[in-house]
């Protein structure tokens, strides 16, 4: 009798790549993208948990491209990110919320994929050892629409500028209590945690679906007052019992990965809206709101700028801000009803 397949199967996310690859998912160079990508998340993930250890709490003394002070983390992540997909041979283009520009990659000798990512989002709280993140997406190499362009900074721009919708695969790694590391490549939304034992993300939960509705909202109120008239009708109401008597509750750590996750498992909805300082809000659309969008989008969520689809939206420039709001169906359209 052939031997019973061990009930204790544990799938690995280097298992998990060639099950995808093998049904046709993805091909053999997305694999090799994703796995360099899921090493920078790992090492990344080692750095955070050492941060006051090895004396990269605090600023690296410098400003990057948004005006913010970049933290030493924010710089060494962002090499390890680059560096990682550099050497994968199959990435084409990268860019990076902590680069001016998209870089085209002189390594890459097949696949061509371009990465956009944000290596360290909410590094302002790694000093205080709350949770932060790295978010990424992959789009497919788009030379059709670069032939006309001559140098090489405008075909990069050019290249990375595309709507959420042509992404290939999202993703993105919570450095919190557990390490996690989600990932989308378009069959649905699969959760894998680091396990220390032996440094491999072990797949934990598979194709899963945000909760249609949810009593948990993730904005900063302490913008409330530079918000317009339709937005506070909308926050107010979030404070009325209503018919379930109970109002909702207010959770947001000021990390995007951290409130996203938590939405994702429970329900509810996170919102950067824009307001009168911000008039497109803060969270940028190519490697931040996008990725996440597709990813509640294949857990059955939604992701919207208040009025229309994160995914269809075109980056004009690559670090275009928009208004986020996301998570659960009916939280997203009810704000979107507000709004109208
Ligand atoms: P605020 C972190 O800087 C970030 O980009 C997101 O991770 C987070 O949700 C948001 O900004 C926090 O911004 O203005 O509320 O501190």
């Amino acid at each position: 009798t052939s031997p019973k397949s061990s009930s204790y199967e544990i799938v690995t996310l280097t298992t998990w790549l060639l099950q995808q690859e093998r049904t046709g998912a993805i091909d053999n160079e997305m694999t090799i993208v994703l796995a360099s990508i899921s090493t920078a998340c790992k090492q990344i993930a080692a750095l955070v948990q050492r941060a006051p250890i090895s004396n990269l709490t605090g600023v690296q003394g410098a400003v990057n491209v948004q005006g913010e002070d970049q933290k030493k983390l924010d710089v060494v992540s962002n090499e390890v990110f680059s560096n990682c997909l550099r050497s994968s041979g199959r990435t084409g283009v990268i860019a990076s919320e902590e680069e001016d520009v998209p870089v085209a990659v002189e390594q890459s000798y097949s696949g061509n994929y371009i990465v956009v990512f944000d290596p360290l989002d909410g590094s302002s709280n790694i000093d205080a050892a709350v949770s932060t993140g790295s978010i990424f997406g992959i789009y497919a190499p788009n030379d059709e629409c670069l032939a006309n362009v001559e140098d090489n900074e405008t075909r990069c721009i050019v290249s990375v500028c595309q709507p959420g919708s042509n992404l290939l695969a999202a993703g993105y790694c919570m450095y919190s209590s557990s390490v996690i590391f989600v990932l989308t490549v378009g069959t649905g939304v699969y959760v894998f945690t680091l396990d220390p034992m032996y440094g491999e993300f072990v797949l934990t939960q598979e194709k899963l679906q945000i909760p249609k509705a949810g009593k948990i909202y993730a904005f900063n109120e302490g913008n409330y007052a530079l918000w317009d008239d339709k937005l506070k009708k909308y926050m107010d109401s979030l404070k009325e019992p209503g018919d379930s008597g109970k109002p909702y509750s207010a959770r947001y750590i000021g990390s995007l990965v951290g409130d996203f996750h938590r939405t994702l498992l429970y329900g509810g909805i996170y919102g950067y809206p824009r307001d009168k300082k911000s008039k497109n809000g803060k969270l940028r659309l190519l490697y931040e709101c996008a990725p996440m969008s597709f990813i509640v989008e294949q857990a059955g969520g939604k992701g919207s700028d208040g009025h229309q689809r994160i995914l269809d939206i075109t980056p004009t420039e690559v670090h275009q801000r928009v208004p986020l709001y996301i998570g659960s169906v009916e939280e997203v359209e009810k704000v979107e009803k507000f709004l109208a």
